[in-house]
């Protein structure tokens, strides 16, 4: 039930299932707090995928560009506290993956519609590479992109489904990555929908 995708990309399956109850009414309370949206790109592209933040830092988009922000800009109030249920299995995930002292501050909440997808790109908006990123699939199965260090090479295609928890860390930090549009389809906690929890040390 873990493999590695490469040098420092660790997918352990299922390892977020005996908590998807706890995660998702957590989850509720954050998006109660601060709604999903669609943000803007700086070239000025809607996002497919709706999102929202938890914990001290919130990643966000605008015609300005993209940043990590203290301030959710729709409600303009600090973004939820990240709750314990996040902050555990983030951690427990790291240390299962070789990141004993993974502390992040940043959680952000994709939500994928049906069509909605991630063009290949890399996280570089944080200030310290050497924090892994931990991301949570609930939901909707999905085809995540695991591309190289430049954006022409070809990206692995790995499915992830309901519970999957990857790790990426070390020299799969900076890879490029993405994900295929969402397909139609009934999931019975969540609906039509994907969500997918990444959790980062942003400052
Ligand atoms: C591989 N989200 O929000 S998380 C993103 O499924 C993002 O919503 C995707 O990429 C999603 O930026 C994928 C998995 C992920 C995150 C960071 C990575 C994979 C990564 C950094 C390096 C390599
Ligand atoms: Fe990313």
């Amino acid at each position: 039930r873990e493999e590695d995708l490469g040098p420092g990309a660790r997918v352990l399956r299922g390892f977020a299932l005996p908590h998807d109850a706890a995660l998702l009414s957590a989850l509720q309370g954050i998006t109660d707090a601060s709604p999903f949206r669609h943000m803007e790109t700086p070239g000025g592209f809607r996002m497919s995928v709706a999102m929202t933040s938890c914990g001290a830092w919130g990643w966000v988009t605008d015609r300005t560009g993209y940043r990590y922000a203290e301030v959710d800009p729709v409600p303009e109030r600090p973004w939820p506290t990240m709750p314990m249920a996040f902050l555990q299995l983030a951690q427990s995930a790291a240390a299962r993956a070789g990141f004993a002292d993974f502390v992040p501050d940043s959680c952000l909440v994709n939500r994928y519609d049906t069509g909605a997808k991630m063009s290949l790109h890399q996280d570089k908006d944080e200030r310290d590479f050497s924090a892994p990123i931990v991301s949570v699939s609930l939901g909707l199965p999905a085809v995540f992109l695991f591309g190289g260090e430049g954006r022409a090479d070809k990206p692995l295609r790995v499915r992830l489904i309901h519970g999957d928890v990857v790790v990426w860390g070390g020299p799969a930090r900076l890879r490029y990555h993405g994900v295929m549009p969402l397909k139609p389809g009934h999931h019975p906690q969540l609906g039509a929908h994907r969500i997918n929890l990444t959790f980062r040390k942003a400052r």
